[in-house]
């Protein structure tokens, strides 16, 4: 199927505003089960315009579906991406109010800037690798606009990857020498471990994981300019937040990011 123009510009608002509210809605492919992945990245870039034209910035990217358990769940081979915008940037320890969100997880990840462009197709890892800049523990919380948080590939990619806040650690070190695949990593909610795991997590090497977003950013004529944030995959699974939860991400050799829900 592929989408007329006001058909995208119509489930991009239905989605945005859903957002906007903070309020739950049918996924999109029980009304066209027929969209496919095309469709739903073209929503989504529909939804950037939106955002954009109201003000907000675009500050990164975010790579989604990255672990093989997450991949299996969904049937898919290769992983989805997203955006990220200024308005969802929540400093490092800050407290973020749950009334702007309907059913947040967390996940536990790892950023980077990049040092250079990158352009696909063929981006390796190696050449993504060589671009990366600053490391950063990172918090990505993430929240369907689907009704209890269910859907399929095609409507979760149309809904920005269920993007919804992230922090990004104070304090970053140089990618450079660090041993990525193996850095451990820690999640904790309330002072309490709740998943470990390693860099490895997100498609064997976080490297490979920004090449991948470059090589998907082609297929839609985009690359992936100097300076970009990009957020690579939860290395642990997501977790359900409430209020007065306090999460903490601890990303060995390279830092923390910490996050109060209120
Ligand atoms: O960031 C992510 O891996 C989320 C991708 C979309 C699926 C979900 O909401 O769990
Ligand atoms: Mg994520």
């Amino acid at each position: 199927m592929t989408l007329d123009d006001a058909s995208i510009e119509r489930l991009a608002a239905l989605l945005h505003d859903a957002e906007a509210q903070a309020r739950e809605v049918t996924k999109i492919t029980d009304e066209l089960p027929q969209l496919t992945q095309a469709d739903a990245y073209a929503i989504q870039r529909a939804i950037l315009r939106r955002r954009q034209a109201a003000g907000e910035q675009l500050s990164g990217r975010k790579m989604g579906l990255t672990s093989p358990a997450k991949m299996q769940q969904m049937g898919v081979a290769r992983p989805i991406h997203g955006f990220l915008t200024g308005r969802g940037c929540v400093a490092d320890g800050a407290t973020l109010p749950m009334h702007g969100l309907i059913h947040p997880k967390v996940e536990a990840e790892i950023a980077f800037t990049t040092s250079r462009e990158l352009r696909g197709p063929g981006c390796t890892a190696t050449e993504a690798l060589a671009a990366l800049d600053m490391a950063y523990a990172a918090i990505e919380v993430i929240d369907s606009r689907y009704r209890d948080f269910r859907f399929d590939l095609v409507s979760v990619i149309a809904d920005n990857t269920s993007a919804a806040r992230y922090v990004i650690g104070a304090r970053g070190v140089p990618a450079v020498g660090l041993d990525l695949r193996h850095l451990g990593v820690v999640l904790e909610k309330n002072g309490e471990v709740l998943a470990t795991g390693a860099g490895a997590a997100v498609l064997g090497h976080p490297a490979a994981s920004v090449a991948a977003l470059v090589n998907l950013l082609a297929e839609e004529g985009e690359v992936l300019p100097a300076g970009t944030l990009v957020m690579t995959g939860g290395i642990t699974e997501a977790f359900r937040v409430e209020a007065g939860d306090t999460v903490r991400v601890s990303v060995q050799s390279v830092g923390t990011a910490e996050l109060t829900l209120a």
